[in-house]
């Protein structure tokens, strides 16, 4: 096995976003683009005492064009820089949270040092789309600021990586263990065990299986073509005892389906791309009922294509992200992995507050946290002794984004199937009488907003923007902030105008500019922020939120409710309707 130094030079623009690097997959196979990144991870570990020689590597992904002949370049990479094992999933295929189950729970004889986890989430993939790769650590979690900017510091002065050349290309797509040279072994094995383990640990499948086994109940669940297929399979149809036409879209395509798909190989689930999941359950784009509804399915969800995002369905009723997360929290009771309750809760800064309703009630903290889930990870590592001696421990947690993000503390990524299966335990714990008239999403949906209030929400997102005045129309932004308190617009009066600023409770990190957020005197809000996720250009994301009481109306289009703070949000901004795309919309 000789190590061979190869002699680079820096490129521009490797540092991680919201989650990881993403780029054009032609830019990834562009030389050394790959090499220059993983290179500079290893390094940066190294330089912060990571005990990567002699340690063990996960290296998986979603299954996009390049996983497999990258997961090749990695392994060749990891050897050369004294790795002696490496895992990977049959296939190259692991979703994220699976990926960050097997990075915490895999017994193997080794502790895995973290993981390479090589997707770009819900955007296409394909030669002339996307790709992306980022690193979690020991704890199964994105790897947070301070460790992503350290890499992308080594990116911009790296001179050389190392590889092993010779070592063989391993067959991933058979199940063993090969054993190479001195003693460097690799793994190939089903990325679906462990995870699909630890939900058996999370949840009461036998109750599942009863509610999935009623006359008057049945379900439908789309992997829109992403990794999540072979989980669903087993999840849904082997274990708890689904038919076969439950699932949708359920083998891993390294396009998502491509352009010509349904969904236009936007492997993302939410009422725009899940386009086929969505008629299905009798709703059209905007979420509104269509056709009787007579042969729809009780209970409808999807996964994007690295299955940490969930949509939930209920027959015609979409159930928003932040309602669901705040629902899972009022019936948390159901799943056994929380009988005893929460010790915490928190949301993303843009996600609506129909969550902190919850906490408020069930006198737990609800922390709220830049956009991204890294930052969810302290929190839940809280109780961990050997990392925070001194904290107060904030497990057992859930947490979400407004984005079809939603997970627990079983591991460090938010988890799709997590999501749906906290549904599908709260629908059996309200349903174990088959002789009662079922309990359907809406009907849980309605009870939540007759007792919290509802909180009406919607998002747009602006794309394509270039980044230069999306740049400035957020400075210019957080320049008015000083002077909008107080300032009546339209007719609603500003309560606070700030850009957000997230103190870590947990580590005491500082986190700045992680969006402006404007709140009236009636509670409504408006924030704005840029996307991190993007490939090209600039997005620029504006999320508009109005609060109704319990007693107030709750069945109003939530467009409609919000559309006198998308007027003032865009005078605010002087942003045009040009590029406006609308991404989430809910109408009862
Ligand atoms: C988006 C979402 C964010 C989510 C992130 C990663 O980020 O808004 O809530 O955590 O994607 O999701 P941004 O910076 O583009 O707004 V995934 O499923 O793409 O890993
Ligand atoms: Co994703």
């Amino acid at each position: 096995l000789t190590v061979t130094t190869e002699s680079t030079e820096p490129i521009d623009g490797q540092k991680p976003g919201t989650s990881g690097l993403r780029k054009k997959t032609k830019v990834f196979m562009g030389k050394n683009y790959l090499e220059n990144f993983v290179q500079s991870t290893f390094t940066s570990l190294k330089s912060t005492g990571v005990p990567i020689e002699g340690g063990t590597l996960v290296v998986s992904g979603d299954g996009r064009y390049y996983n497999k002949e990258a997961i090749q370049v990695i392994t060749k990479m990891a050897v050369a820089n004294g790795v002696k094992a490496v895992w990977i999933g049959k296939d190259g295929l692991m979703s994220t949270p699976a990926a960050s189950a097997v990075i915490r729970c895999r017994e193997g004889g080794f502790v895995p040092f973290g993981g390479f986890i090589l997707s770009a989430s819900h955007n296409p993939g394909g030669i002339d789309e996307d790709f992306g790769i980022k690193f979690n650590c020991e704890n199964g979690g994105s790897a947070i600021e301070k460790v992503t900017d350290l890499i992308y510091q080594n990116t911009q002065s790296i001179k050389e990586y190392k590889i092993c050349k010779g070592f063989p290309n391993i067959d991933i797509s058979t199940c063993g263990t090969y054993v190479v040279g001195d003693k460097v072994r690799v793994d190939v094995f089903d990325g679906t065990e462990d995870h699909v383990g630890l939900l058996q640990k999370v949840f009461d499948f036998e109750a599942i299986k009863k509610l999935i086994a009623r006359k008057d109940f049945s379900m439908v669940y789309d992997s829109m073509n992403g990794v999540q297929g072979p989980y669903a399979r087993k999840v849904f149809v082997d274990e708890l005892g689904a038919p076969e036409s439950a699932l949708m879209n359920a083998i891993p395509k390294e396009d998502f389906g491509g352009k010509d798909s349904p969904s236009h190989g936007h492997a993302d689930p939410n009422l725009t791309y899940a386009v086929e999941l969505v008629a299905k359950m009798g709703l059209n784009k905007l979420g509104e009922r269509i056709g009787s509804g007579d042969s729809v399915p009780d209970f409808g969800a999807a996964a994007d294509g690295d299955a940490d995002r969930n949509m939930i369905l209920g027959k015609q009723w979409f159930v928003s992200p932040s309602d669901s997360v705040a629902i899972i929290a009022a019936n948390i009771s159901c799943i056994p992995f929380f009988k005893d309750g929460l010790n915490g809760c928190a949301r993303s800064m843009p996600t609506s507050g129909a969550l902190d309703l919850v906490a408020k009630k069930k006198k737990i903290p609800c922390f709220v946290t830049p956009t991204g889930w890294k930052f969810f990870g302290n929190l839940m590592d809280s109780g961990d002794e050997k990392y925070f001696p001194d904290t107060e421990c904030y497990t057992p947690f859930i947490c979400g984004e407004e984005s079809f993000g939603t997970g627990g503390n079983h591991v460090r990524e938010k988890d799709g199937m997590w999501a749906v299966l906290a549904w599908l335990q709260i629908l059996a714990s309200k349903n174990k009488d088959e002789s009662k008239p079922l309990v359907t999403v809406e009907a849980i949906t309605m009870d939540h907003w007759k007792t919290y209030g509802r909180n009406y929400y919607c998002r747009y997102d602006y794309e394509g923007v270039a980044s230069e005045g999306a740049n400035t129309m957020m400075s210019n932004l957080k320049e008015k902030c000083g002077t909008l308190k107080g300032e009546e617009i339209k007719g609603m009066k500003v309560e606070s105008a700030e850009s957000f600023e997230y103190h870590d409770p947990v580590d005491k990190s500082v986190s700045s500019n992680q969006g402006i957020k404007i709140i009236f005197t009636d509670g409504s809000r408006i924030v704005f922020r840029l996307s991190g996720t993007g490939s090209a250009g600039a997005t620029i994301r504006l999320y508009l939120e109005k609060y109704e009481k319990p007693s107030g109306n709750l069945a109003l289009s939530q467009f409609e409710v919000v559309k006198p703070l998308a007027a003032i949000a865009l005078e605010m901004s002087d942003l045009t309707g040009k590029h406006r795309k609308l991404h989430v919309l809910r109408k009862p």
